[in-house]
């Protein structure tokens, strides 16, 4: 393993950057867990543990089997698993979330611990729509409330419902977009928490409440109480919140929210990201201020998580939790057990065009930041990629003697450039930094491949507008994966190494 360590985590928003949507989370004693959505990715679920609020370290994926996380085929990117509510109850952890590929729908897992084992899906046929959430009242009942909103009581054991769906509240007069709602009884009111605006620059967040869970509710007056629509400010797109007090009583809120970079309208790369905002009450309603790219630090001591390796060298047995495949990993596809100390991804999909190539990544989560691997095509044909979706990714490939870089965006596809190289590993690279200003028309960040010489020099075979790698033109609800994939036939790694520079 090389020396070279990421540098020590500072208290700076996002407190989990790259595309981690939808955050959820929930307090036990001194210890915070939060899961975020994963859509079209296997693993499904990332779940994420702090002491402090500040610091997450990756503990597993909730959902790591297939029985859990059925992905089709048929489904295309931004499809799968759709936002997570994690909550604590009579001493299990409880997670609730929709699988929109077909035949799935909304699903309970239940765990002791949140690093797993989770349980097999309970499946609620009875619940229609996206981003469930489950609270319970005093007297035990279990209350789901989904997006539009409206909400069913459930038995959680057994999955079924009890009595028919009911209309609650749907944010404000014309709003776009109900959803994301939590509920939660704090004081003497049921608090019904919202996102409203849709998941783009429109987004906030609002609340109302009520005397007993099932509402009526009453608007708070000051809704939406978060939003940074129609301002200048780095951090865009806030919305889809949950609340969580701290064990000295304060009250915090985890959301999503985006970094558009470049000239107008601006691109965001990362996919959307999750920030933490300090929550005051006043005269019974939550207030949030800007939600800021720097923190002020809470009034507890920091606990700091360590820092994850530059290197991964694919000594270990299973994979850790960061490295995401698309729609499955099956063994025949990818194993660090056919040769000792390499990742070896055999192909099924030609190209990463396809819903079923074999693409095992991590989440590029900084702005600037440099990937390489060494890899030995050996008789087949595979690289290192920047993929947002099937549809739009960058890849720097290998095959006996001959490197190509090759670009897809829309429907368009072009092989960047090509040269020759002598056969065996190869080490191949990329450069991700930040556009320098030009004019209104920049873009976000240039994404430059090359190859490593064998005296360690870089040599470029092309340098790409990172704006087509964006939410912004490709659309959906993902963000960037940089990762290794085979193309053809089976292809071997050495080492991947994630390095990020300076953001
Ligand atoms: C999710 C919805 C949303 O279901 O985007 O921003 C959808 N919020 O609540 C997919 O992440």
């Amino acid at each position: 393993m090389p020396e070279k360590q990421l540098p020590t985590a500072a208290v700076t928003n996002p407190v989990i950057p790259g595309f981690h949507p939808d955050p959820s989370v929930c307090r036990v004693g001194d210890d915070y867990y939060l899961v975020c959505s994963s859509f079209e990715y296997f693993p499904g679920i990332p779940v994420f543990h702090s002491r402090d609020l500040v610091h997450w370290t990756q503990i597993g994926n909730a959902l790591d089997r297939p029985s859990q996380l059925r992905l089709p085929t048929e489904m295309s990117s931004s499809g799968g698993i759709y936002a997570p509510t994690l909550r604590h109850h009579d001493g299990r952890f409880w997670l609730i979330v929709t699988n929109v590929a077909e035949g799935e729908g909304n699903l309970l897992f239940t765990a002791t611990d949140p690093a797993g084992p989770w349980s097999e899906p309970v499946r609620l046929p009875g619940v229609k729509g996206i981003d469930p959430d489950l609270a319970w009242d005093e007297d035990g009942t279990c209350w789901c409330t989904i997006a539009g909103v409206s909400q069913v009581r459930i038995d959680p054991s057994t999955g079924e419902t009890l009595g028919e769906p009911r209309p609650l509240w749907s944010g404000g007069v014309d709003a776009m977009a109900p959803e994301a709602p939590h509920l939660y009884r704090i004081g003497a009111y049921w608090y019904l928490l919202i996102a409203e605006g849709g998941t783009e620059r429109g987004h906030g967040v609002s609340i109302a409440r009520g005397t007993s869970p099932s509402g009526p509710f009453e608007p708070c007056p000051h809704n939406p109480f978060l939003t940074h629509r129609g301002t200048n400010r780095p951090v865009q797109n806030t919305g889809h919140a949950d609340l969580v007090q701290a064990p000295d009583g304060s009250w915090w809120m985890v959301l999503l929210a985006v970094r558009p970079r470049g000239g107008t309208p601006g691109w965001h790369v990362l996919g959307r990201e999750t920030f933490l905002a300090p929550v005051e009450w006043v005269d019974g309603w939550p207030v949030v201020g800007e939600v800021p790219s720097e923190l002020p630090v809470p009034a507890w001591p920091l606990v700091p998580v360590p820092t994850e390796p530059v290197r991964d060298d694919f000594d270990l047995s299973e994979l850790r939790p960061q490295w995401i495949s698309v729609r499955d990993r099956l063994v025949e596809h990818c194993t660090t057990k056919e040769r000792a100390g390499w990742l070896t991804l055999s192909a099924r999909g030609a190209s990463l065009d396809e819903r079923d190539v074999v693409f095992v990544g991590r989440r590029q989560q900084h702005l600037t930041c440099e990937a390489r691997t060494r890899v030995d095509p050996a008789e087949g044909r595979g690289g290192l990629a920047v993929r947002l979706d099937e549809e739009h990714h960058y890849a720097i490939e290998a095959s006996a003697g001959e490197v190509r870089m090759l670009a897809r965006v829309g429907p368009l596809r072009t092989v960047v450039a090509s040269r020759s190289v002598p056969a065996g590993p190869v080490v191949l690279g990329l450069r991700v930094s930040p556009t320098p200003a030009r004019d209104a028309r920049t873009g976000p960040d240039t994404l430059t491949f090359g190859v490593e010489e064998p005296d360690g020099t870089f040599t470029e075979l092309g340098a790409l507008d990172g704006r087509y790698l964006s939410t912004e033109v490709a659309g959906g609800f993902t963000g960037r994966v940089i990762g290794l994939y085979a193309g053809a036939g089976t292809v071997h790694f050495d080492w991947f190494d994630y390095e990020p520079l300076g953001s």
